[in-house]
């Protein structure tokens, strides 16, 4: 089986409307979507998502944000997908994300604790099978 990324379009995103640009270039990268759902996370998914940021000044924030409303989660298939993905959202601070990556053309500093910065995609091999099983239990 070829490699699996999960990634998600945040609620700064999903309500933006970005869904179907973050699709568009998935799927113009060349990478397969998989599964796909909408919902909004719970606090308990979340922590599980999120377990090695505990403890963090912006995990908070980053909770309370990432439940806030509506996300589209995605599971995307693809040699070399988990950095593939990453290349294409960018760095993490949006304002130092290079233009023409997700990140550098949809987001900015909103000056707030927790950088709203669209999208998420899992960063190893590891991160990527806890994380579907956390989005997709049915997969
Ligand atoms: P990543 O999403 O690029 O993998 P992580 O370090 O895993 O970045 O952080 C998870 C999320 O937490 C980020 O996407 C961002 O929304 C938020 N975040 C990370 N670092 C900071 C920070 O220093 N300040 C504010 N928010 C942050
Ligand atoms: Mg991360």
């Amino acid at each position: 089986m070829t490699e699996r990324s999960l990634v998600i379009i945040k609620p700064d995103g999903f309500a933006r409307g970005n869904t179907g640009e973050v699709l568009r270039r998935i799927e113009t990268k060349g990478y397969t979507l998989v599964a796909m759902k909408i919902l909004t996370a719970t606090r308990e998914m979340l922590a599980a998502h999120y377990a090695e940021h505990e403890g963090k000044p912006f995990y908070e924030p980053l909770v309370e944000f990432m439940s806030s409303g509506p996300v589209a989660a995605v599971v995307i298939e693809g040699d070399g997908c988990i950095k593939g993905f990453r290349s294409l959202a960018g760095a993490t601070n949006p304002t130092e994300a290079a233009p023409g990556s997700i990140r550098g053309d949809l987001a900015r500093d909103w000056g707030e604790k927790v950088q709203k910065n669209v999208v998420h995609g899992s960063d190893s091999p590891e991160s990527a099978a806890r994380e579907i099983g956390i989005w997709f239990p049915e997969l």
